[in-house]
């Protein structure tokens, strides 16, 4: 069953209203200047929309991953970039801290983010850690009551504008996956800066910078979770991230199928609107199809979370399947706009380059198929 509830739908409703209306306005000059919008941002934590699965206790709004997920697609509908900074935070900013975090932790850092006063970020990729999350070079070597870290972080979410990141770095090299611990880090400490901005295809208003740590001094109690726990923390925090994004890329999806049926409607050919045409009657069919088996997915995989089951296949198969239509439905919206599609006078050119992401972070759609094919035939 995947059928909203009546609270589910009703607050699904509320984010829909409310992004049609001060969001999707202003996201192609978002995108444009390649602007972060903080104002969108700032909306969004009035509506309690940036720490939207954190117990009310900690300044979130308490609600289900169900529900979260539908506000992710429902925002990023509207702006994919938005929708990568509200997923990231939530996803991968709040919950390493509320799944890892002692309860000083909690108390010190999840009602600031959750209350969307301050940003969080995720620190895992490296020039030479990507799919091999496990190549991990950044050091954090133990000095008394501090550990030491160096090296850098690259593609960084929110990078540079984030308040609090969660960083891994390998505390023994020896021992792997088990010599990697994750740290709190706070913008600002010394031996903590930003590198370059980079300047993407798409999700262009989303920040992405590369970290740098040079003799970086964290405060033993900054360590989160527990030493040489901190890549297989990372995979958890991973595959609930990951039903996040394949929730923006159905909301894409959704956005480039709803600007070709409106354009369906009005564009006269042969005498007729082309939606009156079989050939592109059909393509919009197999949108709504693609469409809903994706949604269906992304679902599925949150309610096995929600209550309590293992998901870790499921979001790899909701984010796989989801990224991938949404690519070939903004693709197809372009195709049914034609002339018009390819130009920046319609959204749906931006609807193809923010999809073309959500077959990339989290973890590749190989990666992802890799997890799908171990969980099904086992490691090899
Ligand atoms: N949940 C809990 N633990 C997990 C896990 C999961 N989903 N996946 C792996 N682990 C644990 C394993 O159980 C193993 O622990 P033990 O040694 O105690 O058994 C440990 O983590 C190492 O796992 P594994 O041997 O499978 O690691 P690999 O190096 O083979 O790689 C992949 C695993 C490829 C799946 C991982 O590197 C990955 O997800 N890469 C993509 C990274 C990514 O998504 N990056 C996106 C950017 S970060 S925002």
């Amino acid at each position: 069953m995947s059928i909203l509830n009546e609270e589910q739908e009703s607050l699904r409703k509320v984010v829909a209203d409310f992004a049609a209306q001060e969001i999707a306005p202003k996201a192609a000059e978002w995108d444009e200047k390649e602007e972060f919008p903080w104002e969108n941002i700032h909306k969004m934590a009035g509506l309690g929309l940036m720490g939207m699965p954190v117990p009310e206790e900690l300044g979130g709004a308490g609600t289900d991953t169900v529900t979260y997920i539908s506000a992710i697609e429902e925002i990023s509908k509207a702006d994919a970039s938005t929708g990568a900074i509200m997923a990231v935070h939530t996803s991968t900013g709040i919950m390493p801290i509320l799944y890892n975090g002692t309860n000083e932790q909690k108390k010190k850092y999840i009602p600031d983010l959750a209350m969307g006063k301050k940003i969080g970020a995720f620190a895992l990729t490296e020039p030479n850690a990507g799919s091999d999350a496990a190549g991990v070079q950044t050091t954090a070597l133990l000095n008394g009551d501090e550990y030491i870290l160096n090296g850098s972080k690259c593609f960084i979410t929110n990078g540079g504008e984030a308040d609090i990141y969660t960083v891994l770095a390998s505390t023994d090299k020896s021992q792997g996956t088990k010599g990697i611990t994750a740290f709190i880090v706070e913008k600002g400490i010394p031996g903590f800066s930003f590198g370059k901005k980079e300047h993407k295809l798409g999700i262009r208003a989303s920040e992405t910078r590369e970290l740098i740590f040079q003799d970086c001094h964290i405060p033993k109690e900054n360590i989160l979770g527990v030493e040489g726990k901190g890549f297989s923390s990372a995979m958890v925090v991973l595959d609930g991230a990951r039903i996040g994004i394949a929730s923006q890329a159905v909301g894409i999806a959704q956005a480039a199928y709803e600007a070709a049926l409106e354009y369906s409607k009005i564009r006269v050919q042969f005498g007729k609107p082309i939606g009156k045409q079989q050939v592109i009657s059909f393509m919009l069919a197999d949108m709504a199809v693609q469409i809903e088996a994706a949604r269906q997915l992304v679902r599925h995989a949150a309610e096995l979370k929600d209550r309590g089951f293992s998901f870790s296949k499921e979001a790899a198969m909701a984010k796989t399947f989801a990224s991938d239509i949404a690519v070939k439905i903004a693709l197809d919206a372009i195709q049914i706009l034609g002339g018009y599609g390819y130009t920046r006078e319609y959204p749906v050119e931006r609807y193809l380059r923010d999809a073309k992401i959500t077959q990339i972070y989290e973890g590749t759609n190989q990666i992802q198929r890799l997890v799908i094919s171990r969980s099904i035939l086992g490691k090899f």
